[in-house]
């Protein structure tokens, strides 16, 4: 057999690892006792204990063609009141988002990332006593670029969870890229400062193909 029958085995055999449903997962340890208090002087107060309010944890995980994305918190979520809760995975192409606000009512709903067209996709977002749950169809480069979330008691003062916490007004995500204050609500995706989390799972892609190029070497070997 030629070299580039071989290659042609590589590459085939690289695309079929590739597409198979390679899991990758971006997961974020929130602090307990971590939410931010917003004194009416614009100070704040950092380290106070409000568990319905405080983010316990998100996870996403990419499976395939879905995007499980499940945010938690210490909790039970308040579904009256003004509370109101928010996670978002940002990817190349698209973000994911599940929230609730105070009638109590989960969503889950996928926004462009870019300036081009997206399917619709409505998954419905599974409330627990602490999570908020979603399954979602995966859609164009699913390239994590970012996880994060926050969740709020707009009241008097205002309570805020950042989730993580550069995140938040007093965090470093002001020191890069095109924010230009301490405005940056959570919600607009225009922030390329320094708090991008990379994928705690890297490399499954480039093992696959190094495995795919190590089987294309033995059959090689095998021929000579
Ligand atoms: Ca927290």
């Amino acid at each position: 057999m030629k070299l580039w029958k071989y290659s042609m085995i590589l590459v085939s055999l690289s695309m079929l690892i590739l597409s198979s449903g390679v899991v990758s997962a971006e997961i974020i340890d929130d602090g307990q006792n971590d939410v931010l208090k917003a004194n009416a002087d614009g100070t704040y107060v950092r380290g106070q204990t409000m568990n319905v309010i405080d983010v316990d944890k998100i996870t996403c995980t990419i499976s395939g063609d879905t995007l499980t994305l499940e945010y938690k918190i210490v909790g039970p979520f308040q579904q009256t009141g003004d509370y109101m809760y928010y996670a978002l995975v940002k990817t190349a192409d698209y973000n994911y988002i599940v929230s609730m606000n105070d009638y109590g009512e989960g969503d889950a709903l996928v926004t462009g990332n870019a300036a081009h067209d997206y399917n619709f996709d409505d998954p419905e977002c599974i409330v627990g006593d602490n999570t908020l749950t979603a399954v979602f169809q995966t859609q164009g480069d699913t390239t994590i670029v970012e996880v994060f979330g926050w969740a709020t008691f707009i009241n008097t003062p205002v309570y805020t969870d950042w989730t993580p916490d550069s995140r938040g007004p007093e965090g470093s995500f002001d020191t890069g890229g095109d924010d230009t204050g301490g405005d940056d609500t959570g919600a607009d995706d225009d922030d390329n400062g320094g708090n991008i989390t990379k994928p705690k799972t890297p490399g499954f892609e480039a093992i696959a193909v190094i495995a795919a190029v190590g089987i294309a070497l033995i059959l090689l070997k095998r021929r000579k």
